[in-house]
């Protein structure tokens, strides 16, 4: 008889925490420093290079013991192997999940149905960094002779956030002398502005789709072919030296006239929102170079070190992955913000929402039961300080309980006066006044009248994590990066979920295929949508 299926709601972890919730609700973040002068030392964890101050959260020593037990209960450690070793932990997709391969180190071994995956992984970053440096150089030139001088990435979702969260996030890397832009909507907004101002003798395009179906992306190509062979006199043979491709299915890629000699693959076990550091980053390459490149993998392959042998206690994606899920779960929370004060990363919190939200957004377990627990959080966020110019007042003065990622660099990539000083000061700032807020009693020693002051009084305990790091280096967004992966795994794994499969996405990609028809008919189509939807329809082609 197979044992029944343990829920997580059931387990004696989750029953203590519920009990022990009830227990610390009310607890306020000021009491809890009070009570402990060393809390600010004690709650950090270092891992990777990276530093990360939960202290201002509302937990005590046994919350964090508790969500432990949970993580040992929900058997995190052989998931964690599970997807190490190359199991086909996507379940819906039968599929293994092992972007992990993509950033170990050559010799490694990782096998898939039997095969070691590494030295293909190896094999393709070796022709990505021949075709990168060709292109950097000169050697590569366009169909005319003249020199590549910009690159457009066009390709939508996973083949898109990372490559351009990437590019802003490491520009101080880049070469300057080259331009790099992404299409992605099917808005040919998108693309008209992409192109106005560049000579096709000069531009490359790399087409990223791991289908090489996906409707944007196709319709985005097609344009940019057009847009090529009219600049460049008509002859198809221009589109070898003007259109390469990275993506999983060859058949499709030859199709559309790219000699597969110019396509740079990758596998089904490498998710979209989980390939920027595949050959969907061959943007990124050919922008900072093959060596900055390797920085970034090898980032990244640290922090997988991390997660898969630190103990669980000092494991930093484990500690942020139960924080969210203690928030989530127990307080209710609905959202996360993440905060960078830090330029470079203005993308980063868009490219986070895929990776968090198409993961973990998810209301079955594996075996197809719902759940009786709310998953992925809604995550968002934009760079300090502008934030703190916005929406930052309903952080500290609203009704709803938002945590906060602050994420901050040690040294800028730019000096320039006192402005990292600033900075700095206004992301310390923020998280003390997030956590201790301003009572009545300050309020009003500072002179403020009766009536005005419980509108200038902060409740404070508001949490927060900052995650400190030394300086924003291709090495450290890899781990940044790797960092949320593996928080997004840990929640998924404790939630029971699949985090890799997206079935939402693929609704949205067979939707439009129905209604692009009736747009386009010349004759008066059928329709047999709802009432709302057939006179959408029917308004649009009357004024169009
Ligand atoms: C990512 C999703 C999705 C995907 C895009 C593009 O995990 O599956 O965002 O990346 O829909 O798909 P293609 O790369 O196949 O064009």
């Amino acid at each position: 008889m197979t044992p029944a299926i343990q829920s997580l709601t059931g387990r004696p972890a989750w029953k203590a925490l519920e009990a022990h919730f009830q227990k610390v609700r009310d607890l306020h973040l000021r009491q809890l420093f009070a009570d402990d002068q060393e809390r600010g030392e004690r709650f950090v964890v270092e891992g990777a290079g990276l530093y990360l101050d939960y202290s201002k959260n509302r937990i005590t020593s046994e919350t964090v013991s508790l969500l432990l037990q949970l993580a040992d209960e929900c058997g995190l450690r052989d998931k964690i192997e599970a997807m190490f070793r190359g199991d086909k932990i996507n379940i819906t997709e039968n599929r293994a999940v092992l972007h992990v391969a993509l950033r170990a180190p050559e010799g490694a071994t990782i096998t898939v149905d039997g095969q070691n995956v590494v030295p293909e992984v190896h094999a393709v970053l070796d022709k990505m960094a021949t075709f990168s440096e060709r292109v950097r150089s000169g050697v590569w030139t366009g169909h005319t002779g003249k020199r590549i001088r910009n690159v457009i990435n066009i390709g939508i979702g996973g083949s898109d956030l990372g490559p351009v969260m990437a590019y802003e996030a490491l520009k101080r890397y880049s070469e300057r002398s080259m331009t790099f832009r992404f299409v992605s909507n099917v808005d040919g907004t998108d693309f008209a502005e992409a192109v106005q101002d560049l000579d096709p003798a000069e531009t490359l395009f790399i087409v990223s789709s791991k289908t090489f179906t996906t409707l944007e992306t196709m319709t985005n190509a097609h344009s940019a072919r057009d847009w090529a062979l009219k600049g460049l006199g008509g002859d198809t043979k221009a589109v070898a030296k003007h259109f390469v491709a990275v993506s999983t299915n060859a058949a499709k890629v030859s199709e559309f006239g790219i000699d597969t000699e110019n396509m740079f693959g990758f596998w089904d076990w490498v998710g979209g929102r989980y390939s920027m550091d595949s050959a969907i980053g061959l943007s990124t390459m050919l922008a900072v170079g093959p060596d900055n490149f390797k920085a970034l993998l090898a980032g990244f392959h640290e922090m997988d070190e991390h997660f898969r042998t630190a103990p669980f206690e000092r494991n930093l994606p484990v500690i942020m992955g139960l924080l969210a899920l203690w928030y989530n779960d127990f307080f209710k929370a609905e959202t996360v913000a993440v905060l960078p004060y830090e330029q470079y990363l203005k993308r980063f919190p868009a490219y986070l929402q895929q990776l968090t939200m198409e993961s973990n957004g998810k209301h079955v377990t594996l075996d197809g039961a719902a759940t009786d627990y709310a998953t992925g959080p809604i995550y968002w966020g934009e760079p300090g300080t502008n934030g703190q110019h916005s929406f930052y007042q309903l952080i500290h003065q609203g009704t709803r309980l938002i945590p906060c990622d602050f994420i901050a660099f040690v040294k800028t990539l730019n000096p320039l006066g006192s402005h990292h000083d600033i900075l700095l000061a206004n992301v310390f700032a923020q998280s003390e006044a997030l956590a201790f807020g301003k009572t009545p009693e300050q309020v009003k020693a500072e002179g403020t009248p009766d009536w005005l002051a419980p509108h200038r009084v902060f409740e404070g305990n508001r949490p927060s994590n900052t995650i400190l790091t030394q300086e924003l280096t291709p090495n450290a967004l890899g781990k940044l990066v790797a960092l949320y992966e593996h928080s997004v795994f840990t929640q998924g794994a404790i939630w029971n979920i699949d985090s890799f499969d997206q079935w939402g996405v693929e609704l949205g990609k067979v939707l439009a295929q129905r209604i692009i028809p009736e747009l386009e008919s010349k004759t008066e189509p059928e329709l047999n949508h709802d009432s709302s939807t057939n006179s959408l329809i029917r308004r649009y082609r009357k004024l169009k």
